[in-house]
């Protein structure tokens, strides 16, 4: 089983995107660990993208995560990572397929209303600075024997 960060970004939230997104998730089978709501302070933004760091669309991406609140969340699942950014979509939301979340509701740059981790080391980075702390469960579910053989 893999583990997956996932954030709802500030856009999502305020369209009301939050249940449909959860929707997706669930239906797909995967287990949520933790879900919480919160403004993003800019300092943890900030280590969030440092990988972007220096890059031309470095500072309106940090203000723009830590704008209005957003929804984060782990999902727990096989092969959740790459199964999770399929679902995600392309970066540029014109350019995401139809069927994937950015390809049904998003459209153009930083409105691309949720983030997903994108490699093991990424993930586990990620939920160590959103979720640090006694924050994620570990439980399983009756359903669970029908999504895995
Ligand atoms: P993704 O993993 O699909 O969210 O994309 P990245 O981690 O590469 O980029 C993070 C965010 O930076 C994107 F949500 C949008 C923004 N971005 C740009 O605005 N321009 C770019 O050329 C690349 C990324």
């Amino acid at each position: 089983m893999e583990k997956t960060l996932v954030i709802i970004k500030p856009d999502g939230v305020q369209r009301g995107l939050i249940g449909p997104i959860l929707t997706r998730f669930e239906l797909r089978g995967f287990r949520i660990l933790a879900l919480k709501m919160l403004t993003v302070p800019k300092e943890m933004a900030e280590k969030h993208y440092a990988v972007h760091q220096g890059k031309f669309f470095y500072n309106d991406l940090v203000n723009y995560i830590s704008s209005g609140p957003v929804v984060a969340m782990i999902l727990e699942g096989v092969e959740a990572i790459k199964a999770v950014r399929l679902m995600v979509g392309a970066t540029r939301p014109y350019e995401a397929a139809p069927g994937t979340i950015r390809g049904d509701y998003a459209l153009t740059g930083l409105r691309n209303l949720i983030h997903a981790s994108d490699s093991p080391d990424t993930a586990a980075a990620e939920i160590a600075l959103w979720f640090p702390g006694n924050e994620v469960q570990s439980y399983s579910r009756d359903l669970d024997r029908w999504i895995y053989e």
